[in-house]
């Protein structure tokens, strides 16, 4: 095969065509930050999540994820809803819709067949937030924008609240240039905001402080001080993108109708998740993102919100 403009301009258009906001192709050169991939394992900052121990050698080298792949086309989604509803039991953002894992799931599986039709005989192989691929490090390779000191990839046109979605394949697509610049400057908003200081330095985050790790892949019982950590957030945490002027700037609500917001799920019932029936849960909550830890996880979440609650209202 070989490279073409004309063709990686015809996969790009098909993206966006599809529904993605951004796309880019990085190459698959070897990680350039091994070494801060290996000192945050070291520290042991990614607490009980030992899959990103596993995974190491290939989010160092992507190449070796699929060894035939030459590039990786790299896609972002737009999930911003706006302003946060006010009310205790928080949820993040970007789990208050349908479980992006299956929307983008299908809109990669669409652009896989697409990137076939336009170069045939090409092989592709889709991620979105599974496997061991370096998301952010390619996407900003693919010139989609620079990684924060909040760790988070950020558009310049559009922010951080972008699922990021890749499709590796061996089709001899034209990369783009990387985004090399570092826009942070000397804001540091988002370090000095976060609620648990789970940042040790800038770009580095102890996952075992961060009341998305807590919520979310954590799967024990919290102690009393995780307990408190995670404050009044139910499951996730947006606050570090919330403060960043590069959101409060450029974020503008999505229209993507299949991101479209599930009250239920941005505003959940805490006392209905306290009961612990599992068929209920299944029911109300088994294709959104509350999935992840589950019926017995956000049952542990909301006796903690409502701990904390009651804590700062005695
Ligand atoms: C594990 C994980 C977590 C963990 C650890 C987070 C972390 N900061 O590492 C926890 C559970 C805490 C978490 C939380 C969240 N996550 Co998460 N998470 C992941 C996952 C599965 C792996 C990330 C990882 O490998 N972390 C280890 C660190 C060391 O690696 P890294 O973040 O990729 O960082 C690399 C670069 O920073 C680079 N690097 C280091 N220094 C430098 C310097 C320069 C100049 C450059 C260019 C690069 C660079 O080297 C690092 C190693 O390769 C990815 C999906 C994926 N497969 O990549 C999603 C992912 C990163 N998460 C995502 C999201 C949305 C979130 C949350 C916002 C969810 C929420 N609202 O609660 C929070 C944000 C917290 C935060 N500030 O990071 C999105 C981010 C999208 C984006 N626009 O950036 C991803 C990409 C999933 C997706 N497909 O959309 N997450
Ligand atoms: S997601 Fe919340 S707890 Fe985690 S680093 Fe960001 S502000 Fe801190
Ligand atoms: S808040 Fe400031 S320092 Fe943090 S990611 Fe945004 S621009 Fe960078």
């Amino acid at each position: 095969m070989k490279k073409d403009v004309e063709q990686t301009i015809a996969v790009k258009r098909r993206a966006l065509e599809i529904g993605f906001d951004a796309v880019g192709v990085a190459t698959l050169e070897p990680n350039a930050h091994a070494t801060e991939l290996d000192q945050w394992l070291d520290a042991g900052y990614a607490g009980s999540m030992t899959y990103l121990h596993r995974q190491a050698g290939k989010r160092k080298d992507p190449a070796g994820i699929m060894p035939a792949a030459r590039v990786a086309v790299v896609t972002l989604t737009n999930y911003f809803h706006g302003a946060a509803p006010a009310s205790s039991g928080r949820v993040a953002q970007y789990a208050w819709s349908a479980d992006y894992h299956r929307v983008l799931g299908a809109r990669l599986a669409q652009l896989a067949t697409a990137i076939r039709e336009i170069m045939p005989g090409a092989i592709t192989r889709c991620y979105v937030d599974a496997g061991p691929v370096p998301e952010r490090e390619l996407a900003q390779r693919a010139g989609l924008g620079w990684i924060g000191k909040n760790m988070m990839l950020i558009d310049p046109t559009r922010g951080s609240f972008t699922f990021i979605g890749v499709v590796l394949t061996d089709a001899d697509l034209a990369a783009d240039l990387p985004f090399e610049a570092d826009r942070c400057g000397t804001c540091r908003a988002c370090l000095d905001a976060c609620p648990t200081s789970a940042f040790v330095a800038p770009g580095v985050l102890d996952a075992r402080r961060c009341i998305s790790y807590l919520t979310i892949e954590h799967t024990a019982e919290f102690s009393d001080a995780e307990q408190q950590l995670v404050g009044e957030w139910l499951f996730g945490c947006d606050v570090c993108q919330d403060v960043c002027p590069w959101n409060v700037k450029f974020a503008r609500p999505t229209r993507d109708v299949e991101l479209g917001v599930r009250p239920e799920v941005a505003e959940p019932d805490l006392t209905a998740l306290l009961d612990g029936n599992p068929d209920a849960f299944q029911r109300g909550f088994g294709d959104t993102p509350f999935e992840r830890p589950g019926g017995v996880g956000m049952r542990r979440n909301a006796t903690a919100v409502l701990a904390n609650r009651r804590r700062a209202h005695p």
